[in-house]
């Protein structure tokens, strides 16, 4: 019987990462997944809205242009819908396996472009997460702050903008002071990094952080 309870592997950790557009998450993601690769962990890197046929699917309809006005709500439940399929068929069977997940954006984007940006505020999202997520929250999120102006420059670089891209710069800032708040709420989840430096201090900071978990993980 004993040998049965030590097969249950102990369950994987979930970082999550976010930032305004072109904060270089992408970037940074690359070196934290080298970094776990390295220490022999099993890893799903993914991303949101996305990570399955179908939410990648559900994607492609958020970030595409409509004719007619994207009513927030409407936005809001896709977001979610997305999260649930993501989440329900991909994210939680690997986290329970052992395996670590790191993805490129979750549901603090939706406090952020949803609750802060659309100014929705929190009190649906609350409620949305409760239902999609239970009690499941990231062990640990990193907040990748720049000014919006400078993220806007970085992602206009890279060609044509999607329809979040394409939002004034107010919506950044609120977006961005969202994210802000959300830190100063939760400092023991989330770990704000200036990504305005130049990259070499940026990763530095960023495998720092994801060193201190992997630390307390190994008990050390
Ligand atoms: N969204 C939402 O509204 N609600 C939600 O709940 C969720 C999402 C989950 C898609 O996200 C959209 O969905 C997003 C919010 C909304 N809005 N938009 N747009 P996304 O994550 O796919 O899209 P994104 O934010 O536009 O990501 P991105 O453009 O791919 O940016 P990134 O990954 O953060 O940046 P990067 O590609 O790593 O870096 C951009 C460039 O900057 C690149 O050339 C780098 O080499 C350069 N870079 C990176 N770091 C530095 C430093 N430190 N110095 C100089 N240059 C740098």
């Amino acid at each position: 019987m004993s040998d049965t309870i030590n097969q249950i592997p102990a369950p994987g950790k979930f970082i999550t990462i976010e930032g305004v557009e072109g904060v270089g998450k992408s970037t940074n993601i690359a070196f934290i997944r080298e970094l776990l690769e390295q220490r022999g962990l099993e890893l799903l890197v993914t991303r949101e809205p996305g990570g399955t046929e179908l939410a990648e699917q559900i994607r492609e309809l958020l970030l595409a242009d409509h004719t007619e006005p994207v009513d927030p709500t409407a936005e809001l439940l896709l977001m979610f819908a997305a999260r649930a399929q993501h989440l329900h068929t991909r994210i939680e069977p690997a986290l329970a396996r052992g395996c670590w997940v790191l993805c490129d954006r979750f549901t603090d984007a939706t406090y952020a472009y949803q609750g802060g940006g659309r100014q929705l505020g929190n009190g649906t999202i609350q409620i949305l997460e409760q239902l999609v997520q239970g009690a499941l929250r990231p062990d640990l999120t990193i907040i990748l702050d720049l000014d919006p102006e400078t993220g806007l420059s970085r992602a206009t670089q890279r060609g044509e903008l999607d329809r979040f891209e394409k939002e004034k710069l107010e919506f950044f800032q609120r977006v961005r002071a969202t994210y802000l708040q959300r830190a100063a709420a939760e400092p023991a989840r989330c770990a704000v990094i200036d990504a305005g430096q130049p990259l070499e201090q940026v990763k530095s900071a960023t495998l720092e952080v994801v060193e201190r978990l992997l630390d307390t993980e190994s008990g050390g």
